[in-house]
C-alpha cells in the first residue's frame, strides 16, 4: 500500500465543562492545520443547525421539557446523523476537529443523577459511532469557568452539575477504551492557563496524533 494515497485525516475531539474554552481552542487548533497546509473541518455538538438540534436546543434554553432518556437520545441522534459526513471527511484526508462529542453526551446524561439512567445505559446508543483518534478534556474548576461569565442561561450550567462532570471525565482519564492499545477514553489536560498556553499544551498532544494517523499507524477509524 502507498501510504500517500491511503492517507486518511484524523478525528480530534474536545471535551470540557461549559464555559472552558473549548471553542476558542478548536478554532485555534483549526488554525494550526490550516497554516500547516493540512485539509482540516471544524465540527460542533450538539449541531444545533438540524431539526433534532432545535429541538435539543429547545431543551437547553428550557422552552420545552423533555424526559431524560428522550433527551439523551436526540442528543446522540445529532451525533448519528453526522456520521456520514464525518467518515467521507476523514476518507478523503481531512482532519475533523469537534467541540463535543460522545463522552459529553454520556457523561452529561449521566451527571444528572437520574437513577433509571446510568453511565452503561447511556453509553449503549453511542455504540457503533466513529472512535476519536484522540479526546482532549480540558480540566478547569468549575468555580473558574463560573467566573468567565455566560453561564447559567442554559440546562446543566450550574455549580453542582459541572462539578459531577468535571469527576465522570476525570474518571475516564483513567480508563481504557477496551482494546489492545491501552489508549485512555479522554486526556485530562489543566486548562488553567492562558489561550495560547492551553492551545500549545494541546497541540504537543494531538500533533504526534495526527502525525501517527498521518504515516498510516493508527489503521481505519475505530468504531
Ligand atoms: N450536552 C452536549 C449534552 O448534555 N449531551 C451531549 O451529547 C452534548 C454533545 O449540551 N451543557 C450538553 C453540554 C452542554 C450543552 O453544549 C450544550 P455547548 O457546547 O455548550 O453548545
Ligand atoms: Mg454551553
Amino acid at each position: 500500500i502507498d501510504p500517500a494515497e491511503h492517507r486518511r485525516g484524523a478525528f480530534i475531539v474536545l471535551e470540557g465543562l461549559d464555559r472552558s474554552g473549548k471553542s476558542t481552542q478548536a478554532k485555534l487548533m483549526e488554525q494550526r492545520f490550516v497554516e500547516l497546509n493540512k485539509p482540516v473541518k471544524g465540527m460542533r455538538f450538539p449541531d444545533r443547525t438540524t431539526p433534532i438540534g432545535q429541538m435539543i436546543d429547545g431543551y437547553l434554553k428550557s422552552k420545552v421539557e423533555m424526559e431524560d432518556h428522550a433527551i439523551h437520545l436526540l442528543f446522540s441522534a445529532n451525533r448519528w446523523e453526522a456520521v456520514a459526513k464525518i467518515k467521507a471527511l476523514v476518507a478523503q484526508g481531512t482532519t475533523v476537529i469537534a467541540d463535543r462529542f460522545f463522552h459529553s453526551g454520556v457523561v452529561y446524561s449521566a451527571a444528572k443523577g437520574n437513577p433509571a439512567l446510568n453511565y452503561k445505559w447511556a453509553r449503549a446508543p453511542e455504540i457503533g459511532l466513529p472512535r476519536p483518534d484522540m479526546v482532549v478534556f480540558l480540566d478547569l474548576n468549575p468555580e473558574e469557568t463560573a467566573r468567565r461569565g455566560g453561564w447559567g442561561a442554559e440546562k446543566y450550567e450550574n455549580g453542582e452539575m459541572q462539578m459531577r462532570v468535571r469527576q465522570l471525565f476525570r474518571d475516564l482519564g483513567k480508563k481504557d477504551i477496551g482494546d489492545w492499545s491501552g489508549e485512555k477514553e479522554v486526556i485530562v489536560l489543566d486548562a488553567g492557563g492562558g489561550i495560547e498556553e492551553v492551545a500549545e499544551a494541546i497541540w504537543e498532544l494531538v500533533r504526534p496524533r495526527v502525525e501517527a494517523v498521518e504515516r498510516g499507524e493508527r489503521g481505519s477509524l475505530k468504531t
